[in-house]
């Protein structure tokens, strides 16, 4: 077999350069070690910048998110029984998010490939990207017990956190940057109206919560828990009570409980792999990158990675440059940095750590009505939420 560019990984960071490759006439084929099924049964993120609402839309996968996408112009931060709204609209001179989920962005990318006529390689065992650092690269991989090689131009590593292609990087040729946060969030999705119209972050003395939503019928609700908690131990009356008592009155009052179509934990990590490139391999969102999902941004930075990677490639095979390929792994981290710190930055403020002292307490305090008094402040919060520019 031969192609382009190969792309491991049918996440949104696969499906969606995948659709802008077809689009432009760039031959691809995309490998998924998982079903399509068990892809689409991952509950997610939430909250899309503009950023990637356009992108979505030159995918010509937007149809759906164009009816049912909710466009947010603020969300409020809880602090004990005080609350703040952020007016993203106000601060950011127009600017707003949408609230919809990835499992309907994956979704609407599936479908909008389909219909182009190109298909995913699903349940592909035993992937391999080889020869990346020469001209001819290859990947190899195993499906119903049969063996198969696709020779490209180049590899577009999308496999997430745990995939394969940044580990065949050579490690001396990465440097990696992580925290690891001593907690995670337990996540519900039930089917309920939401607390709120507009998403509520909590800081409270028994730890962070936050009420958000996938539609006006049905809500994602989370609470910190310590790295030692399991999903298990949770019912659906104790995940209720616990989030009740970490945000403000009026919010909980508003919380309608019910019975969880989805409950997981999943852990805090904040992760970078310098570079992005290794010769003809491309490292695009969670492959490289991971943030807290505090400031809504995981999902958002897949996004911009595969806007600086697609126009990359569309400028090789159209124009004969590769100053993109080329300023691609540049171009990508000045972005993710800055997602980076954001995401760390709202993670320390509404957390409870379990060594946080008196006087970090007071610090969080300190930050949250510095917050409240300050437009500048408010201002630098609302522009990196709605997304910094591409
Ligand atoms: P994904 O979505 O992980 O997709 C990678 C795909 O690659 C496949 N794969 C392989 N395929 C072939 N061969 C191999 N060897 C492979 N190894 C892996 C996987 O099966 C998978 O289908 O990465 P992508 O596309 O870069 O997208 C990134 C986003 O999914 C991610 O940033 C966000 O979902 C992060 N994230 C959240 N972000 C938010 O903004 N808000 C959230 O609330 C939020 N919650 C989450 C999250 C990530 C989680 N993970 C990774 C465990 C909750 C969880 C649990
Ligand atoms: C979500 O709705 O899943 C969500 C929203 C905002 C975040 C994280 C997750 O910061």
């Amino acid at each position: 077999m031969r192609t382009q560019v190969v792309i491991i990984g049918a996440g949104p960071s696969g499906l969606l350069l995948g659709q802008l490759l077809t689009r432009a006439g760039i031959d691809n084929v995309i490998l998924e070690q998982r079903s399509a099924d068990y892809v689409l049964g991952r509950i997610r993120a939430g909250v899309l910048e503009q950023g990637m609402v356009d992108l979505l839309a030159e995918a010509g996968a937007d149809a759906r998110l164009r009816e049912l996408g909710l466009v947010h112009e603020g969300f409020s931060i809880g602090f004990g029984e005080r609350s703040f709204r952020i007016d993203l609209k106000g601060l950011t001179a127009g600017k707003t998010v949408t609230v919809y989920g990835q499992t309907e962005v994956t979704a609407d990318l599936m479908s909008a490939r389909h219909e182009a006529g190109s298909e995913v390689i699903y349940a592909a065992e035993d992937v391999s990207p080889m020869d990346f650092d020469g001209g001819h690269p290859i990947v190899s991989f195993r499906k119903d017990g049969k063996g198969y090689e696709i020779r490209c131009d180049f590899i577009a590593g999308c496999d997430g956190f745990h995939g394969v292609c940044r580990r065949s990087v050579p490690s001396k040729a990465l440097s990696l940057f992580e925290r690891i946060y001593p907690f995670g969030w337990l996540g519900v999705l039930v089917d309920q109206p939401p607390a709120a119209h507009e998403l509520v972050y909590a800081n409270s003395e028994r730890g962070f919560a936050l009420c958000s939503m996938r539609s006006p019928k049905r809500s994602r609700y989370y609470v910190q828990v310590s790295a030692s908690e399991r999903a298990e131990d949770w019912s659906d009356d104790r995940f209720f009570d616990e989030l009740r008592r970490r945000v403000p009155k009026d919010v909980a009052d508003s919380v309608r409980a019910g019975a969880a179509i989805e409950k997981s934990i999943a852990p805090l990590r904040s992760f970078v792999a310098e570079p992005m490139r290794f010769g003809r391999l491309f490292l695009a969102g969670d492959a490289a990158h991971i943030v807290p999902p505090t400031g809504a941004k995981g999902l958002n930075l897949a996004a911009s990675d595969i806007r600086y990677l697609f126009d990359a490639l569309r400028e090789h095979y159209r124009d004969g440059s590769d100053a993109g390929l080329e300023a691609y792994s540049k171009r990508a981290l000045a972005r993710v940095w800055k997602a980076e710190r954001f995401s760390w930055w709202m993670t320390g403020l509404l957390h409870r750590f379990p060594e946080s002292s008196g006087f970090d307490q007071r610090m969080q305090l300190a930050e949250f009505e510095y917050l409240c008094a300050s437009r500048a402040a408010s201002m630098s919060v609302a522009e990196n939420y709605v997304g910094l520019p591409y």
